[in-house]
């Protein structure tokens, strides 16, 4: 398991993972470019050892988990995994907490500029997309933040723009732990929230941070667990909170609570840029610390980028828990890349309008990021996208088997299909396709067979052809 970016970025050179790329790109839309074609064609991560306007000790690490083989290679399991044993692998790490442990001594600090020194446009930020609101800094990040009351430390993956040279602008929405604890603990008693931006930790610590958890959950210690050993955390130089020791880079400061500052719009996770420039939190940097040739972390969003591997399959594994406390019979959940963690596919023992219903109603009465869920059977493998269409296009009433609900002032903001007006009143709907046969039909008369190998031969019919398979001149 990788301890920092570097020894990741060594695993991904090693699994054939990583393309390096000396020669010199523009921070300005030809980094993004390149970036967001290689997540569209599942290409590799990329490192970008020469940006244009920048010294060459500094450099760029694109898209650190945004296919399977390296979320495996991330976890410490063969990057020929399949997406299922990896969905296994973390279902069976993340209920394992380990805590973290505190160092006084770490590589994030060997450069320090405290004050008046600090110029964050010292990094290379990236123009990700033609039109975003500006350059940004945090995207593969992790910030840390913490509830004055109770002392709870949160850690976040969320967007930050720069916005001068000591100011940054973010999105985190009011539904984020951040968000929440920003709005109840800080603006509320008109005082600044200190505020850690870490850049570049190891892989699996950036997982946490943009990890469905719940509310008061520690993902320092989710972190630990998935990883196997404690997270190594260094107090801050302005403030107290701890971040991770072999971080790149520390970006530490306040949130201020009397203040907003434009920011955005940028090529969001679903796959489009939505919206105008709005109103983001103000963060004013009080210190900024780095290793020695410190390697920008970066997430070219849009298009499968490192949320479908890693927000989905977090996002899908907390569905199936909350499935199952709520009593439906669900089997697994996944949340296929390709659907911009806007669509489940929850595999049932059974289906019917009772379960549809109470899938629907468990899985939007919070917050609403997903609208589309396609319910099948034991009978469909859910992590074969084909097969699931297959159940869809064949085994969905077309009438019967579609059911909505409708709610507002929880939907997700962000859903391209939603009009500006839904949007602002956070209105929306939740569709599922029920794609399994009826429970009053009888299984012996009504129920089609399906005509398929595993299907529709008997026993020793199949077993003859596999038996004789290779002699009948197949080669596999
Ligand atoms: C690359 C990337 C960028 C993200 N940016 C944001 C953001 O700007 N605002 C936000 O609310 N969530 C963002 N998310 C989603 C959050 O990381 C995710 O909801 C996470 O669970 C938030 O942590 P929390 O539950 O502690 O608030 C982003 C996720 C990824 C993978
Ligand atoms: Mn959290």
């Amino acid at each position: 398991m990788s301890d920092d970016t570097r020894e990741f970025i060594e695993t991904l050179r090693s699994t054939g993972d990583l393309l390096e790329i000396d020669e010199e790109v523009s921070w300005d839309m030809e980094l993004g470019a390149i970036s967001r074609l290689a997540c569209e064609k599942d290409g590799p991560a990329l490192w970008f050892k020469s940006i244009a306007d920048y010294p060459e000790d500094v450099s760029v690490f694109v898209n650190p988990m945004a296919t399977w083989r390296r979320v495996a290679a991330a976890f410490g399991v063969a990057p020929t995994s399949s997406v299922k044993e990896i969905y296994q692998e973390y279902e069976r790490r993340e209920g394992k907490l380990i805590p973290p442990v505190t160092v006084d001594q770490g590589p994030c600090k060997e450069v320090r500029w405290v004050g008046d020194t600090l110029d964050l446009f010292n990094l290379p930020a990236p123009m990700l997309h033609d039109g975003d609101g500006g350059r940004y800094i945090g995207t593969w990040d992790l910030a840390v933040s913490r509830d004055p009351n109770t002392g709870w430390v949160n850690w976040g993956m969320y967007r930050f723009m720069v916005y001068d040279s000591t100011h940054l602008t973010g999105f985190p929405r009011p539904t984020s732990h951040l968000g929440k604890v920003f709005q109840d603990h800080y603006v509320t008693k008109g005082k600044a929230m200190p505020l850690a931006i870490v850049i570049g930790a190891d892989p699996l610590s950036h997982f946490a941070a943009a990890a469905t958890y719940h509310l008061g959950g520690d993902e320092a210690a989710l972190a630990g667990g998935l990883r196997g050993s404690p997270v190594e955390l260094i107090r801050c130089e302005t403030s107290d909170l701890l971040v991770p020791a072999r971080a790149e880079i520390v970006i530490e400061g306040e949130v201020l609570p009397d203040r907003v500052a434009l920011e955005g719009p940028y090529g969001e996770y679903p796959g489009y840029r939505t919206g105008e420039m709005g109103n983001g939190i103000l963060f004013r940097a009080t210190a900024f610390t780095h290793r020695r040739r410190p390697i920008l972390t970066v997430d070219a969003t849009g298009y499968k980028d490192d949320s479908s591997t890693i927000t989905a399959m977090s996002g899908a594994v907390a569905i199936k828990r909350r499935l199952e406390r709520h009593g439906v019979p669900v089997v697994d959940v996944y949340v296929p890349p390709e659907g911009a963690v806007h669509l489940a596919v929850i595999g049932v023992q059974f289906g019917g309008k009772e379960i549809a219903r109470k899938i629907l109603e468990t899985l939007t009465s919070r917050r609403a990021l997903l609208s589309k869920i396609f319910m099948v059977e034991t009978d469909v493998d859910i992590f074969d996208i084909g097969k699931v269409l297959h159940a869809f296009s064949t085994k969905c009433h077309p009438a019967h088997g579609v059911h909505a609900v409708h709610y507002e002032g929880r939907a997700n903001t962000l859903t391209p299909c939603y009009s500006q007006g839904e949007r602002a009143a956070q209105k929306g709907a939740t569709v599922l396709f029920d794609c399994t046969w009826p429970g009053e039909w009888s299984r012996q008369w009504e129920v089609p067979v399906k005509a398929t190998f595993d299907s529709i031969f008997p026993e020793s019919i199949r077993q003859k052809v596999l038996e004789r398979w290779r002699g009948y001149g197949f080669n596999q």
